[in-house]
């Protein structure tokens, strides 16, 4: 299988740490791309020119990083991301976490082609209201069904997203200082970005 992605994507590190948790660390071929670049080796696998893509071993190409992260744990070893038992608490808290995650991406985005103006349009202060928001709903209350799903336990796709975005929000948007507003998060997200698929996915 093989993986298309760049280090800075909070979208292909979902898939990517989903590969490494469902144990195809060793056989996931990685293809570093500029999805900003029009790269035909990209193109050619996703028209939409976006990463993640996820080439499968029968040559079928998938994107959208949650798909991707269904497929792999379709196919993986281990435990479940998407467990029956909890599945809409799990899929309700992976919503709020993609969530987070789409409005950080688009605030960064924007910033990039609009200059920071873009921030003080319509659409960016409803991104940061947004983001505000999903930071308050994501505090430990809504954490507290899954507490020993952190750092040593299971890992959950509503775990993974919420951990993944959290984490882009403290690399690109560092003045939000989520962690200090909201410690006990910030206590939680430590213990799950101390796993080993995290640390080996870093953005940088
Ligand atoms: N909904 C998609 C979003 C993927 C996405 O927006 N990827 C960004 C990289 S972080 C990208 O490739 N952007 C290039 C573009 O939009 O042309 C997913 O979950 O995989």
């Amino acid at each position: 299988m093989q993986l298309f992605l760049n280090a800075t994507s909070p979208y292909a590190r979902v898939a990517r740490i989903a590969a490494l948790e469902k144990g195809f660390g060793d056989t996931l071929a990685l293809t570093w791309v500029d999805p900003w670049a029009d790269d035909p080796a990209l193109l050619a696998v996703n028209p939409i020119g976006r990463v993640p893509v996820l080439v499968t071993e029968a040559g079928t190409p998938l994107t959208e990083s949650l798909l991707i992260a269904r497929h792999l744990d379709t196919l993986g070893a281990g435990p479940t991301l998407f467990p029956t038992a909890g599945s809409a608490a799990v899929l309700s808290l992976a919503g709020v976490g993609y969530g987070l995650m789409e409005a950080a991406f688009h605030t960064v985005i924007a910033r990039k082609q609009g200059g920071p103006e873009a921030d003080g349009t319509t659409l960016g202060r409803r991104r940061a209201r947004a983001i505000d928001r999903s930071l308050h709903a994501l505090d430990l209350d809504r954490l507290a069904p899954t507490p020993s799903q952190g750092g040593g336990g299971t890992l959950t796709i509503g775990l993974l997203v919420t951990a993944v975005a959290l984490d882009y929000v403290a690399f690109r948007l560092p003045e939000i200082a989520w962690p200090a507003t909201h410690p006990a998060l910030a206590a939680w997200h430590e213990s799950v970005i101390g796993r080993d698929s995290f640390r080996r996915t870093r953005f940088a």
